[in-house]
């Protein structure tokens, strides 16, 4: 990677991604795009990922090698808008994926654990196993791995992606995902003390440490290509866990911190649908993926982040 184009990059993962990217490759190697405009340290252009010619126009103009394509509605947001986050989810990713083949790009977008659903085995989710998802983000997210893959294969365009769990950041806020309990409950837990979740207790559920998964990005994009079997879609993950843990967790450092259950069924029902623990092992084979993270080093360090 040396001159990167990244959509979606004020987002949850984008937003730290491009400062990590800028940091190894150089400011000017990264071209930041997002629908809405925001102050940046390095090159930044206002992009609708549904515009494809607009896109083509900024990676060429960029001379870009590369596409790091996150803009996507996360799971709970597009169940609320499906025909919108078909639209959002697909659209983009084949532009993307058209001006990456047009342009010779490498090529990252990531899935999800989203892109299963209740027929697949719960426990250690192999990598390769049964994907019938009941909702619109798995439905588009399955979608792109096969579109990633199909790219690969009949146009040799040099597409990675992974299979994200829940992320978990102080940096950045998630917007609109079923995961999104395990972050708000470290702030709920400084700001107020006590937290409402809307995951029932018991609902195990993957999840990482932003750190983590932005080097994995970076690791993937960097592996020996020809020692790549699966090339998109890598399920990883750190830890499993479901919310009475987390809470116990940040007990050990806010005694008094307490937890009550007011359970969304929409998202529940996604939760639910998704499995408690997938298998990392052939991420791990093929271009060594570690998590430095588990909920103990995490909780430590979000706490100690946030309080600042
Ligand atoms: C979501 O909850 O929608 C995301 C995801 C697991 O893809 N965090």
């Amino acid at each position: 990677m040396k001159k990167i184009i990244v959509t979606g990059a004020l987002g949850q993962i984008g937003s730290e991604l491009v400062g990590k990217l800028r940091a190894i490759y150089g400011t000017d190697a990264v071209l930041a795009t997002d629908i809405r405009a925001a102050q940046q340290d390095g090159p930044f252009e206002i992009l609708d990922v549904t515009e494809g010619k607009r896109m083509h126009e900024l990676a060429k103009d960029f001379g870009a090698d590369t596409m790091i394509h996150m803009a996507a509605l996360l799971s709970a947001t597009a169940e609320k808008n499906p025909v919108f986050a078909w639209n959002l989810n697909m659209g983009g990713l084949m532009n993307a994926l058209e001006v990456s083949r047009e342009l010779n790009l490498q090529f990252f977008t990531p899935s999800s654990i989203g892109a299963f659903g209740p027929s697949t085995p719960k426990d250690n989710t192999p990598q390769d196993t049964l994907q019938r998802p009941t909702t619109m983000y798995g439905v588009n997210k399955v979608a792109g791995e096969l579109l990633c893959d199909y790219y690969f294969t009949r146009f040799g365009v040099d597409t990675r992606g992974v299979r994200f769990p829940g992320l978990i950041s102080y940096a950045t806020p998630p917007g609109g995902g079923t995961t999104d309990y395990a972050v708000d409950i470290y702030y709920k837990a400084i700001e107020e003390g006590k937290y409402t979740s809307y995951i029932a207790e018991g609902t195990y559920m993957d999840m990482m440490y932003m750190p983590d998964a932005l080097q994995a990005i970076v690791d993937l994009m960097e592996a020996d290509g020809s020692k790549l079997v699966h090339r998109n879609a890598f399920n990883i993950s750190a830890m499993s866990f479901e919310p009475s843990q987390i809470a116990a967790e940040i007990q050990k450092h806010i005694p008094s911190f307490t937890v009550e259950y007011d359970v969304d069924p929409v998202r529940q029902a996604i939760a639910d649908s998704w499995p408690n623990a997938i298998d990392s092992s052939a991420a791990k084979a093929e271009w060594g993926f570690k998590a430095q993270y588990d909920l103990a080093s995490m909780t430590v360090d979000m706490l100690e982040k946030l309080k600042k």
